[in-house]
């Protein structure tokens, strides 16, 4: 899994209203409704009990990303949930919050990123939320996704999620990962749930073949402009963008779904309420 840079992370706080705007050209939905679509919770619920979320900066591996624990927390509370950040890190940043009375825990180490309900035991993982959240929004920005055809690039725990979601929504999915047994355990798994997923294992033929895609792989500029034309819509979980970014602007505006960190953090919490 990509980790996150600074730069990745600090605009996000000031521009949630903003990202929020060009969210509702892009799919017709804000991202309290594509959280509570990806997530099959209603947001009223956020609302009423409103539990207290603590967000605890984690120092162990890599340590600390300038401005990651902020920005979880612009986003938590830009959803209307009671928001803290907890001043100790680590355990005493959990033991911090436990005694501020907070019953949501948000934390991330170098491995994994989660959400914890310390009162119903519910436990979501930013890879599966990011993959459902996208996906929610891929199928408001087409229309729907039954019997499309969609290419899946990643068959990581994001691509893993997001296979998932394609399938319950009708698509026709197929898997591209440079890791062959990567794309085969994919559609394993997804068989054994009663669904089907191609898998291709030639890139090119894969990319110029489809119109929809998720690009749910930490790889840059595989998407390339050949590959786009009017038809095209793209969900772009990973991190770094895998669409050459200047022509992107120019070809792909309001068709492009792609942020560090707003998609999975609110399906996050929507998942553990
Ligand atoms: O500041 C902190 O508390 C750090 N321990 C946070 C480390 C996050 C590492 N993970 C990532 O950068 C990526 C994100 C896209 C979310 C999941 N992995």
């Amino acid at each position: 899994m990509t980790r996150l840079k600074e730069n990745d992370v600090e605009p996000i706080a000031t521009t949630l209203v903003g990202y929020n705007e060009d969210l509702l050209r892009m799919t017709g939905c804000s991202l309290r409704e594509l959280a509570a679509q990806a997530s099959g919770k209603e947001i009223d619920y956020l609302v009423n009990r409103n539990p207290l979320v603590a967000v605890i900066p984690m120092t162990c591996g890599e340590g600390i990303i300038e401005g990651f624990v902020e920005s979880v927390a612009s986003i938590i509370s830009y959803l209307g949930s009671r928001t803290v950040i907890t001043k100790i890190s680590d355990a005493g940043g959990v033991a911090e919050a436990i005694q501020l009375g907070a019953e949501i825990l948000f934390m991330a180490d170098d491995d994994r990123f989660v959400a914890i309900n310390i009162r119903t035991g519910k436990v979501s993982d930013n890879g599966e939320a990011t993959g459902k959240g996208y996906v929610a929004g891929l199928e408001r920005m087409c229309q729907g996704l039954n019997g499309k055809n969609v290419l899946l690039l990643g068959a990581g725990p994001v691509g893993n999620s997001a296979a998932l979601a394609l399938v319950r929504y009708g698509a026709q999915v197929t898997v591209f990962d440079v890791n062959i047994s990567a794309s085969q355990r994919l559609k394993g798994a997804i068989e054994e749930l009663g669904y089907n997923v191609q898998v291709e294992t030639n890139l090119e033929s894969a990319l110029t073949g489809h119109q929809i895609f998720v690009d749910a792989c930490p790889a840059e500029n595989v998407i390339q402009l050949r590959h786009i034309s009017q038809a095209t819509r793209i969900a772009a979980p990973g991190i770094p963008l895998g669409v050459p970014e200047l022509e992107v602007k120019q070809l792909l505006t309001d068709r492009l779904l792609h942020d560090p960190l707003q998609i999975g953090v609110a399906t996050m919490l929507l998942e553990v309420l």
